[in-house]
């Protein structure tokens, strides 16, 4: 059989991209500088996939910032306020001075981010087609005929709800395939994973809608529609019965459905785009085995943009390790032998992680009922009415990043490096006692990114050198390895925290990551169920958690940002998902005695869907960003019936806000929730912030908490 991939990574093997992007935002690189590098990066790729032995090369699958924005772009779905903007598609994805970015949010169940379209009355939709084309003939100049990638209009429009609009949609979608058939292009992919989730009766109408009228154009090339990240399920026979020639199923998240697909080409994804294992060649080619079609293509199960560049980038992994390990070089190496059906030489993939786990012990809970320990804990902490406390980060300044880098490096010994740690932490604690803060944090100086420090400081994870992956536009991670048994040699945090506790009276809280967040941005073992693996990071949080209280920290947050963003596709299988993550959210924080503290934070965008999951966290307090959507939430939160922080000031934005919006919103949070459950703070941490706003915010933040206590005392 033929081979292929549905994408490619794109910020470059060394980030590129990232570079040229972020030179050009700060005017230090002009767009035709930019634009070189972008066509430097799609070069490679193309070279390197041909090079490999890859039958089918993609084309459409590099973004200067995400494929979603990039159809909008295609579709004319440009809001209007953007159109003066000297550059509009970064305008769109950024914003400018006078313009909020569009609003960008999780894709699917990835750590990836997609601008989401802004589709209303006014939006007149009208083919802009320069880009796909201008890289099928960038890749025809090299000597390579491609496949061009766009989301297609049922995804496109679902998630700019906006469905109702299809037939204006289908009139560009058509007049595209037109100007890629004059191109001499033969086939387009069309990437439709939204079709993995429930759909509704009029959705699945919109998908037989949408493919028999695109199939029925006379010129057109052949035309493959890609699902991902799960089964087609009722979408399937919908699709099946269309004109497309060819249908991408996911075989390592989904199975081979029992639709007769002999009239189809399937592309059979079978080898994983969601995590960085070997492919087994027996469960592949049985997989491949058993579909059923006309012709059947060997390909990846999603495209490769979720995955880093190349193991061959990583000197520091154990090889034992690495060679169980495939990115997305690797990958495309495995596709093209599986095509051929050519093991030789290939190492066996079996079990993934390195070791057998037992089942984890099941732990009692070991806190009391909210009441009491609210009592416990008032007793405990003494504070204020409206205690003020902020979310955990301070900002990170330039010095710090650099000594990290030193430290890296080699050219900083490590106690120095702890000095400088140190040294931030005074200065974190110096500051939010000189503003009157009540709960301090010691500012996470120590960390980057939070997942990453804890894999470094647990057993059974590995981390890596150049193993980047995109998270939104420039920015990405690297993702760490479970790869074994998750444990915790020793205290990760204790030192950082006890020394922040050691400069003050005024009681400091711990900082945590809870055990899902943990695992959901790394990449992890597939031999045990992922509600095994959270639970032994779990119960090395609740090491960590003990480890403080019994240190003299009398608050612990924990955090779980990615509670949502784990949530199955359907339906179905998220009851049993909520039920789990909430006990390892329990089983991390429940080692902790009735006059500990513990809060958690989340980030109220991804929070509408779970709030139930939110409250079975049983958390005493609950810290929301919500200082862009007002009082709108308090309502619901209201019913938690614990210690609430809506966020009173939004740290998204430089804007310092004044004394009287802030006691604006605290009083309306009062009027709304019995005064002594309700907390004062920042909506979200405060590290892409600069001190000299921080600073000011927080001043204003301590004013208007001071009239608002005042008032309280007043009335009682
Ligand atoms: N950590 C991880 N995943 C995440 C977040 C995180 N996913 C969701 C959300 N937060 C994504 N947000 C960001 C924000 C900033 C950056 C990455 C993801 C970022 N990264 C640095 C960069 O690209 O330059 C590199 C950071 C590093 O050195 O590790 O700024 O917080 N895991
Ligand atoms: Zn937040």
């Amino acid at each position: 059989p033929a081979s292929t991939v549905l994408g490619y990574p794109r910020i470059g093997p060394r980030r590129e991209l990232k570079r040229a992007l972020e030179s050009y935002w700060d005017g230090r690189a002009t767009r035709a500088e930019l634009d070189r590098v972008g066509a430097e990066i799609r070069e490679r790729t193309w070279h390197r996939l041909a090079e490999l032995g890859l039958d089918g090369l993609p084309s459409n699958t590099f973004s200067l910032y995400d494929q979603m924005l990039d159809t909008a772009v295609l579709l004319g779905a440009v809001p209007a306020r953007y159109r003066d903007a000297a550059d509009p598609y970064f305008a769109m994805a950024r914003g400018t001075d006078g313009l909020a970015p569009l609003r960008m949010t999780k894709w699917f169940d990835t750590n990836y981010h997609y601008i989401v379209p802004e589709i209303g009355p006014e939006t007149v939709f009208k083919l802009d087609a320069a880009k796909p084309l201008a890289e099928v003939r960038q890749a025809r100049e090299l000597g390579y005929e491609t496949r061009p990638v766009v989301v297609g209009p049922v995804t496109f429009l679902l998630l700019g709800s906006a469905l109702d609009r299809l037939d204006e949609v289908l009139a560009c979608y058509e007049e595209l395939l037109a100007a890629l058939a004059a191109e001499g292009v033969a086939w387009a992919q069309f990437d439709e994973p939204a079709l993995v989730g429930d759909r509704t009766p009029e959705e699945l109408a919109a998908v037989r809608t949408a493919y028999e009228r695109l199939g029925a154009l006379g010129t057109r090339p052949a035309l493959f529609v890609a699902s991902y990240f799960g089964d087609l399920g009722e979408s399937l026979p919908e699709l099946a019965a269309t004109p497309v020639e060819a249908i991408g199923i996911d075989l390592v998240r989904g199975r081979m459905p029992g639709v007769d697909l002999r009239g189809k080409t399937v592309v059979a994804g079978v080898v994983s785009g969601r995590d960085v294992w070997r492919t087994s060649p027996e469960r592949a080619l049985a997989a491949l085995g058993a579909v059923r079609a006309a012709q059947v293509v060997v390909s990846t199960s999603c495209s490769l943009q979720h995955v880093p560049y190349s193991v061959s980038d990583e000197p520091d992994l154990a090889p034992e390790l690495k060679e169980r390990l495939a990115f997305a070089e690797e990958k495309v190496a495995e596709v093209v032998a599986l095509a051929r059906a050519d093991f030789r030489g290939s190492l066996p993939a079996g079990p993934h992680g390195l070791s057998v786990a037992l089942p984890a012990p099941v732990v009692a809970e070991g806190r009391g009922p909210y009441a009491g320990r609210a009592a416990a804990q008032k007793a405990h902490l003494r504070l204020p009415a409206l205690p003020i406390t902020t979310i955990g980060s301070f900002p990170q300044t330039g010095e710090l990043r650099a000594a990290r880098a030193a430290l890296t490096a080699g050219t900083l010994n490590q106690e120095e490096y702890e000095r400088r740690v140190e040294a931030e932490i005074e200065h974190a604690i110096r500051l939010q006692e000189r503003l009157g803060l009540d709960v301090l944090v010691h500012g996470e100086p120590e960390r980057n990114d939070m997942v990453q420090y804890f894999a470094e400081h647990l057993d059974g994870f590995a981390v890596t050198r150049n193993g980047w992956v995109q998270s939104y536009g420039s920015r990405c991670t690297r993702p760490p390895i479970l790869y074994g048994d998750v444990s915790r040699p020793g205290p990760i945090t204790v030192r950082w925290s006890t020394y922040a506790q050691s400069l003050t009276d005024r009681p400091v809280k711990g900082m945590l990551t809870g055990p899902v967040t943990i695992v959901a941005w790394s990449f992890v073992r597939d031999d045990l169920p992922l509600r095994d693996v959270v639970f032994q990071v779990a119960d090395a949080v609740r090491e960590e958690v003990r480890d403080l209280e019994a240190a003299g920290l009398s608050i612990v947050q924990v955090d779980e940002p990615a509670l949502r963003e784990l949530l199955p596709l359907r339906r179905a299988a998220q009851d049993d998902y909520l039920e789990w993550a909430v006990a390892a959210y329990r089983r991390a924080t429940s080692g902790a005695s009735d006059r500990t503290q513990i809060h958690t934070h989340l980030c109220y965008s991804d929070a509408d869907q779970i709030l139930a999951a939110i409250d079975g966290l049983d958390a005493d307090v609950t810290t929301i960003e919500s200082a862009r959507s007002g009082a709108r939430i308090l309502g619901t939160v209201a019913a938690f019936g614990r210690g609430l922080g809506p966020g009173v000031y939004d740290i998204h934005s430089p804007r310092v806000p004044g004394v009287e919006e802030i006691e604006e919103l605290l009083s309306r949070t009062v009027a709304a929730l019995p005064a002594e459950r309700v907390w004062a703070n920042p909506d979200c941490g405060l590290k892409t912030r600069t001190y000299e706003q921080v600073e000011a915010a927080l001043t204003n933040v301590v004013t208007a908490t001071r009239r608002i206590r005042a008032e309280l005392d007043a009335q009682a």
